[in-house]
């Protein structure tokens, strides 16, 4: 569920300090409600949460007053008030809230966090990186003693000060928290969105022959080798269920050398191989009598990372009595990203994006400085017609939305994007798997019927209706609706 957000805070600065200074200085305490705001199941879409308006700024001097040595010099500081308002995703168990007690850090918390990363980050994984990284991993449910103690102390100081509207105690001058509550209201009715599946298919344009699915996979382990790796297997569980859904379904020869299917092991060629076949072995099938499981699968991987695999579904499009081939070409790839500057995943990324029509990204979101951080790329990356792209990493909704509606030509009007409000788990491939074969399942699913069928249960893992809050924006622009247009979309009947 999408809700405006309101948040009110301040900040404590020298009174000569320059009107952008302020603003920075706000940023980096608004910026720290992103941790807080994840672990209550509320996702925020502004990247970095620093889209504050300092026309809600309130400057207010203050005198700063020792209230244990009440004989110490004074010292005046500006107190600014400000109002930060910005969209949030939630979770259906706060559907009926209006508010919600979050709590920001204040001051220079990257440079002098130390006491806080080692109190309020519950995970020691996450303590690994730093006080930096304080705006993701703060929990204030972890160090909640600590916090309250910070607020009694500031209470009883405050108490003994003359006048509390301008004088501020030199322990709340000193305040590394600020507890304080978000408000939380509609923003929008639940109307009904389908997907431009008219553009999307060509309905009326019997010219677009082909429709481009690109699915690139990251690593999600440590190492890009091991055919264990969940990016790996969610590439291979994504081709399965094409296949199964469509069974029209034909790989492609690959571009470049060598076959998919040219396996060896031991220095013996697996005999008798298909793709379908390989994708299953990769998947855990038993193995061809002789040949060990283990060896097989690295042989697999060995042979189909870092490569385009291209899946051909052979499909026919019908609208206002007119019909048309439609091959649905879907290229997956599986590999390490690189570093935030790997100019290769940048150069495959816009490759991608010249031809296609829906755009996937699943892995790692490397806090949004990845290869697919939008700052690395601009207008001219992108094709000004309708795209459908889905970054179902963690917490894309922040780090990989409106930055691609600003890149995009066209906007909204030619960009739906599919991401998830929270940390994304590992789904064997459900939802992406799901977001394919809804578009193509001709059943013109509206896009709220496409997000369910995204929410994964896998019992292996573990996954029971698991959905880290999956929104699609820039969809309240759409036009199609199926009874504006019929479109009718069916596997080819000839076959090669
Ligand atoms: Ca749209």
């Amino acid at each position: 569920m999408a809700r405006t957000i309101t948040l009110k805070g301040y900040v404590l600065v020298e009174p000569s300090t320059s009107a952008s200074a302020i603003l920075e200085t706000v940023r980096q305490q608004t910026r720290t409600f992103f941790g807080p705001l994840r672990n209550d199941l509320v996702g925020l879409d502004d990247r970095e949460v620093r889209s504050v308006d300092p026309a809600t700024f309130v400057r207010e001097p203050v005198t700063v007053v020792d209230t244990d040595n009440p004989m110490a010099a004074t010292r005046m500081m500006l107190r600014v008030r400000y109002t930060y308002t910005g969209r949030a995703v939630l979770d259906r168990s706060l559907s009926s809230r209006r508010s919600l007690s979050t709590v920001a850090l204040v001051g220079d918390w990257s440079g002098n966090g130390r006491e806080i990363l080692q109190n309020c980050v519950a995970d020691a994984h996450d303590r690994e990186f730093g006080t930096s990284n304080l705006w993701y991993t703060f929990d204030p449910d972890h160090c909640r003693s600590m916090i309250d103690r910070e607020v009694r102390a500031i209470d009883t100081a405050t108490r003994k000060l003359t006048d509390r509207r301008t004088q501020v105690s030199a322990v709340e001058a000193a305040r590394r928290f600020l507890p304080t509550t978000a408000t939380l209201a509609t923003i929008r009715s639940n109307v009904t969105r389908y997907p431009e599946y008219d553009r999307l298919l060509g309905a009326t344009d019997p010219t677009k022959t082909d429709l481009h699915v690109y699915a690139f996979f990251g690593v999600i382990g440590e190492r890009e080798s091991d055919p264990r790796d969940d990016g790996y297997r969610e590439m291979m569980f994504v081709l399965r269920n094409i296949f199964r859904a469509q069974p029209g379904a034909r790989f492609e020869a690959p571009s470049g050398t060598g076959s998919l299917t040219e396996l060896r092991v031991g220095g013996t060629t697996i005999p008798g191989a298909t793709e379908r076949q390989v994708v299953e072995w990769a998947l855990g099938a038993s193995p061809p009598s002789g040949v060990s499981s283990t060896a097989l699968r690295q042989a697999i991987l060995d042979v189909w990372k870092t490569r385009t695999i291209n899946l051909t579904v052979p499909m026919t499009v019908t609208s206002g009595g007119r019909s048309h081939p439609l091959n649905v070409r879907v290229h997956t790839y599986y590999g390490d990203e690189g570093s935030a500057w790997s100019a290769s995943a940048r150069a495959r990324y816009v490759d991608a994006w010249r031809n296609a029509d829906v755009f996937v990204y699943s892995g790692h979101s490397h806090l949004g400085s990845g290869p697919l951080d939008p700052g690395n790329f601009t207008m001219s990356d992108f094709p000004n017609r309708y795209q459908i792209f889905m970054v179902n990493s963690c917490v894309s909704y922040n780090y990989y939305n409106t930055g691609f509606h600003r890149l995009h030509p066209g906007g909204t009007r030619n960009l739906d994007m599919v991401i998830n409000g929270l940390e994304a788990l590992s789904d064997d491939g459900h939802a992406v798997s799901y977001l394919i074969t809804s578009l193509i399942s001709g059943q013109g699913l509206s896009w709220g019927q496409v997000l369910r069928r995204m929410v994964a249960t896998v019992p292996n893992l573990g996954l029971y209706d698991y959905d880290p809050l999956r929104v699609v924006d820039g969809e309240t622009d759409n036009t199609y609706t199926p009874s504006s247009r019929a479109i009718t979309l069916t596997p080819a009947t000839t076959s090669r």
